[in-house]
């Protein structure tokens, strides 16, 4: 038996548990449930918070996980990662006011930029040879800047919408994201093999789709 934790409920969740379907994998999942196990593959689902994924799989508490590359690299565990899956894609982008005079990322020197993925933007700044004033807040972030909280933000743009609806215009991509799969480095020779039969399927099945 392996343990997969996916998301509970957010963006990653309905994908995640229409990818585990799609690889004829059956299981009963009720809302109010935080575990399940699958009726006709070795397979137990955790549902979590998609921040506390990674952890879980780096502890062992989870042999394998979907989350946002996005969280995985935030949290420094990119060594986990061991397929991207295609769905939940996305971007990391710092954002300014729209009436804000922008040239370049040198504009960006010792202003005050609030994110909830500080070390992606502190390591993207840093590569680009700028140093600004990261504050790190958990939520909310694209109001900080008409709130006087921040000169310009770095946050998750899909449709760009939330942005355009707060006055916020995009103006540099920080990093590219999608879901992954990750799992945990010392798996047992027996769950290695179903994390392998997992990703023959998980194959077969993006191969049907492209
Ligand atoms: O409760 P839990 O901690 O599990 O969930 P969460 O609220 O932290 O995460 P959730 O469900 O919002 O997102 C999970 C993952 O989905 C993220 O880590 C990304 O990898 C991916 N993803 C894909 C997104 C988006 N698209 C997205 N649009 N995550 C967030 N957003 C938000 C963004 O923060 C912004 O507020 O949507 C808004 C922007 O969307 P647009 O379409 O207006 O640009
Ligand atoms: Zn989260």
């Amino acid at each position: 038996m392996i343990r997969l934790a996916i998301q509970k409920s957010g963006r990653l969740s309905e994908d995640s548990l229409n990818l585990i379907r799609e690889c004829g994998i059956s299981f009963v999942n009720s809302s109010l449930k935080l575990k399940t196990e699958a009726t006709n593959f070795p397979l137990e689902i955790l549902f979590l918070r998609d921040d506390d994924i990674p952890g879980y799989v780096a502890d062992g508490v989870a042999d394998i996980g979907i989350v946002g590359e996005n969280v995985l690299v935030e949290e420094g565990k990119q060594e986990l990662q061991v397929q991207k899956l295609g769905f939940s894609q996305c971007r990391l982008s710092i954002a300014v006011p729209k009436n804000t005079v922008y040239d370049d990322i040198s504009g960006l020197e010792g202003k005050n930029i609030a994110t909830s993925y500080p070390n992606l933007l502190q390591a993207y700044l840093s590569g680009e040879g700028v140093q600004a004033h990261i504050h790190t807040i958990s939520g909310s972030v694209e109001i900080a800047p008409s709130i006087g909280l921040a000169d310009a933000i770095c946050d998750i743009v899909s449709s760009g919408s939330t942005l355009i609806s707060n006055g916020l215009r995009e103006v540099q991509t920080v990093f590219r994201s999608e879901a992954v799969l990750i799992a945990h480095p010392k798996l047992t020779e027996v769950k290695r093999q179903i994390l392998n039969q997992l990703l023959f399927r998980i194959d077969a099945v993006r191969k049907a789709q492209k």
